[in-house]
């Protein structure tokens, strides 16, 4: 039986949150492990816009955005209920997490990048979403709710690349509950799972 085809980079968050709805829904796929300097013509000439995750389907169809790729996973099985939360909240909160959140980001993680403002104004910007973050975990285990959904997969491989830039810092803030949640999910069977090593695919 041909699999579907998943276009992959390890450490990609984007990429990450993929990996983990196809694991959850049980959904095998072929992980052909790229490296971005380098990328494989396949990849490029169903997806010419060059990023990961790709997703291949076996019928041709092509999922090139990781949200749509987590999102058909979960719909095809969804056996832990991730889409069953309040979906309009949890796309709210991932919107938030891809656009804003996001760009702030990729500044504080490379403020060389970015001079016009210290490293220390990029974190006071991401900020902004941690608190917003924190204020609801604070009250309950998870972005939605006493159980996971879609947007804490989504959301907290990009929480955990803000936090390795300085994690001294994390770990001494006042962000209890964000840590707690972080966490829960870096030490989880899931991310481990998905966070093993592939051999770079050579075509
Ligand atoms: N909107 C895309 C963003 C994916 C993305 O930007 N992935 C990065 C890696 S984390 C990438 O492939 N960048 C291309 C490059 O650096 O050449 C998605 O959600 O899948």
């Amino acid at each position: 039986m041909q699999l579907p085809i998943l276009y992959s980079y390890r450490r990609c968050p984007y990429a990450m949150r993929a990996r983990m709805a196809l694991n959850v829904a049980k959904i095998d796929v072929e992980i052909r492990e790229i490296t971005l300097r380098d990328k494989p013509a396949h990849m490029l000439q169903v997806s010419p816009k060059g990023t990961v995750p790709v997703l291949v389907l076996p019928d041709g169809r092509v999922l090139e955005q990781s949200l749509d790729i987590m999102l058909w996973a979960l719909k095809m099985h969804d056996p832990k209920g991730w889409l069953h939360a309040n979906h309009p909240e949890a796309m709210q909160l991932i919107t938030s997490n891809d656009a804003d959140f996001k760009q702030t980001l990729d500044r504080y993680k490379y403020p060389e990048r970015y001079p016009e403002y210290p490293q220390t104004e990029y974190r006071t910007r991401g900020e902004l979403f941690l608190q917003q973050l924190e204020n609801t975990l604070q009250a309950q285990p998870y972005l939605l709710g006493q159980q996971p959904c879609v947007a804490d997969i989504a959301i907290f491989p990009f929480i955990r690349q803000f936090v390795a830039v300085d994690a001294a810092w994390f770990s001494q803030s006042s962000y209890v509950g964000l840590r707690r949640w972080l966490e829960g999910w870096v030490q989880s069977d899931l991310f481990a799972s998905i966070m093993q090593k592939y051999p770079v695919y050579q075509p």
